[in-house]
């Protein structure tokens, strides 16, 4: 994967939607130009079975329609049988280095670290990329550690340079510039996307906030 792809990675399960139809809001945000997608089905009421993979197939081909990623969280075998681009794991969600044994180089393989010793676990065990977070305050995950600002960014761009990170947690479009600044090659968002009025428009305007401070003046 390359790090333009990290520019705005979405992130969105079928209950994040407030309601609407989470496909939908899925299409929007792709034609608002969000650069990664990962599927996120967890909480109360999280699709299973059956209504899960097709759930899964359909955001699988809207990625597909506009070139971008298809990331799994959290399922290896649903990553596997829909012929996604990327499994992400968590801290809790099993060894890393195991996971990237059984897929090998055929997947992106993304991690979510929150301090430096998780990062440099991480790039040992085949990561492409980190989350790191959370940046700022969020609601969209009940057990979130406490809001870190950039520093966590910070301190890990400088000690693994290559490894590519996005920031998470509570990142909007006039937020999002420090995260860029701190090192990071992106951001990843739910709720600025998912509980957007036009989740078109806030897709478009954080593409646009990060595109600056990637390339300031
Ligand atoms: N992981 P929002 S914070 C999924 O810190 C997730 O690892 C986090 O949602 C971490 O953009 C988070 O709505 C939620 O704040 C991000």
């Amino acid at each position: 994967m390359n790090r333009e792809q990290l520019a705005v990675y979405f992130i969105m399960g079928s209950g994040n939607t407030a309601g609407r139809d989470p496909l939908a809001v899925l299409g929007s945000a792709l034609r608002g130009g969000v650069t990664c997608f990962q599927l996120r089905e967890k909480g109360p009421g999280a699709l299973k079975g059956e209504p899960l993979a097709d759930f899964a197939a359909g955001c699988r081909d809207l990625c597909r329609q506009y070139g971008v990623p298809f990331i799994v969280n959290d399922d290896l075998e649903l990553a596997v049988a829909t012929g996604a681009d990327g499994l992400h794991i968590g801290q809790e969600d099993g060894n890393a280095a195991e996971i990237r044994r059984r897929i090998g180089n055929r997947m992106i393989l993304g991690v979510s670290a929150h301090d430096v010793n998780e990062a440099a676990a991480a790039r040992s065990a085949g990561a492409d990329y980190l989350g790191m977070g959370p940046v700022y305050g969020t609601r969209s995950k009940p057990d979130a550690r406490a809001a870190s600002g950039t520093e966590l960014i910070t301190s890990a761009k400088s000690a693994y340079p290559d490894l590519p990170i996005v920031g998470i947690g509570g990142i909007r479009e006039d937020n999002a510039a420090p995260v860029i600044e701190a090192g990071a090659s992106g951001v990843s968002v739910i709720s600025a996307i998912a509980h957007a009025g036009d989740p078109e428009r806030a897709a478009r305007e954080l593409r646009q906030a990060v595109r600056e401070a990637l390339e300031p003046g």
